[in-house]
């Protein structure tokens, strides 16, 4: 069977984008494949974490999960620093990547900004961990949103040249599963920005425990612009260029409706923003209400959610250890 691995990184905020992007893609997959999903503890250190609030991330991430419908028997659910194989493959693939592979991640660049000499080496390496992470396992798909892209042809890339240098056919070549249509959730103050947990501005992006009053008023003060809501068969490139906003408020309503961009135009188009976001509101409260409820009530259960992740961590190694071991022979390494 085709293997699944994917993570998101414990680093609070979590957001409808995350979900749109990711989450609910990681519940669809389930049935078809079998799935390791990992909150990335070790890719969250790479910028600086509270460890008390690192580690409640840890546990709402956990607990996000498994809201929104991963059977944590059936497939695992773990925290990557209980699995220690991560931290040594990624070792092994810092020594196979090339510095000019790195230097060209767009995501090092956004997020060390101007202040690069003092990003930490880990920032700079995540996507070696990220290569670790799913050839651990030697998953077959990756599901992410479409900023993650660049990462998986760098994860592609590492595995072709360890098989290459080393003349075996050892790690698959993964494909990237970009599912749905919200792959790039935006901001909702700003269409031209990814929406993300770490924009200061509480408005831009909803989370998973927003509760029905704040999805409301953060999609009635989300930015449009005075034109109606664009009409079917309107060219969607160039919305995205001209109205990114309204682009980007039909799109989430499309991803949440589960239909395409162009029925939800057909069925709004030509009307006023203000009724259009009133829809938005009861379609968002509808899908993400009951998760964030039940999300709430799984955190206030920590040794449930530790239990969860110690079990799935367990069933992790098993898999991840005889595949260290044999790269650690490939590679010549003596191993007791
Ligand atoms: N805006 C987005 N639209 C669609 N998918 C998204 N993802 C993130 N943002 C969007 C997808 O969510 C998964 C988990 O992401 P992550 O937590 O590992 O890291 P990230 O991409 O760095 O997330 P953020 O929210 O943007 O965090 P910060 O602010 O820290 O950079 C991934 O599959 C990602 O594609």
């Amino acid at each position: 069977m085709s293997r699944i691995f994917s993570g998101v990184q414990p680093t609070g905020n979590l957001h409808l984008g995350n979900y749109l992007g990711a989450i609910r893609n990681f519940v669809r997959l389930q049935d078809d494949f079998e799935c390791i999903y990992c909150v990335v503890d070790l890719h969250a250190i790479t910028v600086w974490q509270e460890p008390d609030e690192l580690r409640k991330s840890i546990r709402e991430v956990t607990a996000a999960f498994i809201a929104a419908g991963i059977d944590s028997k059936k497939h695992i659910i773990f925290n990557q620093s209980q699995v220690s194989a991560h931290a040594e493959l990624a070792w092994v693939f810092n020594c196979v990547a090339r510095l000019g592979w790195l230097n060209r991640m767009t995501q090092f660049k956004e997020k060390a900004g101007k202040n690069r000499e003092n990003a930490s080496v880990g920032l700079y390496a995540y996507p070696v961990l990220m290569a670790a992470d799913i050839l651990t396992y030697k998953a077959t798909h990756v599901p992410v949103g479409e900023d993650q892209k660049q990462h998986l042809e760098l994860s592609r890339d590492i595995a072709q040249k360890f098989n290459h240098d080393f003349g075996v056919e050892f790690f698959p070549v993964t494909e990237p599963l970009i599912l749905g249509e919200a792959t790039r959730v935006m901001s909702l103050r700003d269409g031209e920005k990814k929406m993300s947990k770490s924009d200061p501005s509480e408005y831009s992006r909803i989370t998973l425990t927003d509760g029905p009053d704040e999805i409301a008023l953060k999609i009635r003060k989300a930015k449009t612009d005075p034109e109606p809501v664009p009409e079917a068969g309107a060219d969607l490139d160039k919305l995205r260029e001209e109205r990114p906003e309204a682009l980007n408020l039909l799109t989430i309503f499309a991803a949440l409706a589960d239909t395409p961009v162009a029925d939800v135009q057909a069925e709004y188009g030509g009307k006023q923003f203000s009724e259009f976001k009133q829809a938005l509101t009861d379609l968002a409260v509808a899908s993400m209400g009951p998760i964030g409820e039940e999300m709430q009530k799984l955190v206030a259960d920590p040794g449930y959610i530790d239990d969860v992740l110690r079990d799935g961590g367990t069933r992790a190694d098993a898999l991840a250890q005889p595949v260290l071991r044999e790269v650690k022979e490939i590679v010549g390494l003596l191993q007791p």
